[in-house]
């Protein structure tokens, strides 16, 4: 098993960054193919937005060709996939290793959450699995909005440029 760097993303580490100024980031929103919900986008979009940030949502079963081909068409700073029906683990691996298949694909930086499997929030069978296939960072629970409104400050903040990947950062609660 590849070790994980497991970044500091503690409210501690976070506060000292608020003395720079954010870099609104272009952020790429998406569920997978099999998923039909459509709530958790809609707060995922309004987090991120309020955030500050700039959110493209393409909305619920989306293709993964689509996805991709939306990558390669324009930068991204970061892809958020965003899945609560129990198969994103699936749709969410697979969608990751076509894209970073691509060539030049090894950004943007990809993150992916909700409820990822069949087996609740104490399920953390899939986390491992999804940063090999290439996903920067796994959020496995509701409660891990917090770390992830930790990550995505991180990332606006920082002052180089973002580091070539694997860079992962495994939450789980
Ligand atoms: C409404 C709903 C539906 C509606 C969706 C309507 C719509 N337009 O969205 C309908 C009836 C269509 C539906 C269908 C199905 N549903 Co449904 N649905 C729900 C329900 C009741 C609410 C979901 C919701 O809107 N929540 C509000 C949003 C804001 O919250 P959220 O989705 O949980 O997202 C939060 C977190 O997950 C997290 N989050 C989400 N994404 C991300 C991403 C990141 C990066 C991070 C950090 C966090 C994060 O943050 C969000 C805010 O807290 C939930 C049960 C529940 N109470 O959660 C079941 C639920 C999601 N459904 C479920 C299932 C199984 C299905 C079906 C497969 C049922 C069936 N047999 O047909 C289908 C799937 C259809 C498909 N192809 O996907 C299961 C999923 C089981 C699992 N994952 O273990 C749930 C959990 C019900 C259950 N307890 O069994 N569903």
């Amino acid at each position: 098993m590849q070790p994980i760097n497991v970044l500091d993303l503690t409210q501690k580490s976070v506060t000292h960054l608020t003395d720079v100024a954010p870099l609104p980031l272009k952020i790429l929103l998406t569920n997978v193919s099999s998923d039909s919900h459509t709530w958790n986008l809609v707060f995922m979009q309004l987090l991120l937005e309020y955030m500050g940030h700039e959110v493209f949502n393409l909305g619920a079963c989306c293709p993964d060709e689509l996805i991709i081909d939306r990558c390669e068409a324009e930068h991204f700073d970061l892809l958020v996939v965003s899945t609560v029906n129990g198969h994103g683990n699936i749709d969410g691996e697979r969608l990751i290793r076509k894209l970073r298949a691509r060539q030049d694909m090894a950004q943007p930086m990809a993150v992916i959450g909700g409820k990822l499997g069949i087996h609740g929030e104490a399920d953390s069978s899939h986390l491992q699995r999804l940063l090999d296939a290439g996903f920067t960072a796994v959020f496995n629970a509701a409660s891990s909005i917090l770390q992830f409104e930790a990550f995505v400050k991180k990332i606006s903040h920082r002052a180089s440029p973002i580091p070539a990947l694997p860079w992962a950062v495994e939450v789980a609660i």
